[in-house]
């Protein structure tokens, strides 16, 4: 049964700090919209997120496709906007290695993830020890809360995650209640009963464009939000050709705060 509680009451009771304060954000901005910013310089990507931010609770960047990365002059903007704005960062790294591995990949190398990143995201495929190594990294990098999604269902035409592999997602993300604070699904993940309020994180939701030739399917805010999204993850839909990222960002935000108000009765 996908949960009719307000974003308030669940964050009154969330087990994670994190989970808590995204709750709270999204309650403060009337705005259960994370930004997708999937653009290739830093020039775009600060002046979109500038131009979004009002609108959004969570932005979403796939850091490794920005050609001019830096800390100085890409993460430091980002983290004066973030405050500017009030909104948390979700770097959608998508990480799917042994925990040894994953463990440098999210606190080292050039992007150091752990280090700014509110948010980022596993596979199951390699089991368990993903999140014990994410976690590691988390706790050596930074005081402040961190947390994990994982991916248990994917939006592209022929994805493998479905069923068993869908299930046994759910079992990994259990195994640590304060650090996986939910999951990118197309559906509500359930385990209300054994007390777990995962955060489900919708991608391919679009209001006007069916998919885009490379695999990507998209719905409705609506559908997805009354089939258990919290989080609709939204990308070219607001900043696509000949889209106003402005009217699309207010657009968006309407749709996503309607259908959570329709979800839990207000
Ligand atoms: O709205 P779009 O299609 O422009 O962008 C969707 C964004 C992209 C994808 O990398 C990501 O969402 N995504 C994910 C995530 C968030 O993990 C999973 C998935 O199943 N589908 C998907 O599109 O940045």
């Amino acid at each position: 049964m996908v949960t009719t509680l307000t974003y308030t009451e669940r964050a009154q009771v969330h087990p994670s700090p994190l989970a808590k304060r995204l709750f709270q954000v999204i309650e403060t901005k009337k705005s259960n919209l994370c930004a997708s910013v999937d653009v290739r310089t830093t020039e775009e990507f600060l002046k979109l997120i500038d131009t979004l931010g009002p609108y959004i609770s969570l932005v979403k960047t796939h850091i490794d496709i920005i050609d001019d990365f830096s800390i100085e002059g890409t993460i430091k903007p980002l983290k004066a906007l973030a405050e500017k704005h009030n909104f948390l960062i979700f770097e959608d790294r998508k990480f799917a290695d042994i925990g040894n591995t994953v463990k440098a990949q999210y606190a080292g190398g050039a992007f150091k993830i752990a280090q700014w990143s509110d948010i980022t995201n596993a596979h199951g495929v390699t089991g368990e020890g993903i999140v014990k190594g994410l976690k590691e990294a988390a706790q050596e990098s930074t005081s402040e809360p961190r947390g994990l999604l994982m991916l248990a269902e994917l939006s592209s035409k022929g994805s493998l995650a479905y069923g068993d592999y869908t299930e046994k997602t759910v079992e990994i993300a259990k195994s640590d209640k304060d650090f996986v604070i939910g999951f990118i699904a197309q559906n509500d993940m359930g385990g209300r009963e054994e007390g777990f309020d995962w955060i489900i994180m919708t991608p391919g939701v679009g209001l006007d464009d069916k998919g885009d030739g490379l695999g990507q399917q998209y719905r409705s805010v609506d559908t997805v939000v009354q089939g258990g999204s919290d989080i609709i993850i939204v990308g070219r839909g607001l900043f696509g050709k000949g889209r106003d990222p402005t009217v699309e960002g207010e657009r968006y935000r309407k749709a996503g705060w309607d259908a959570y108000l329709k979800r839990t009765g207000q």
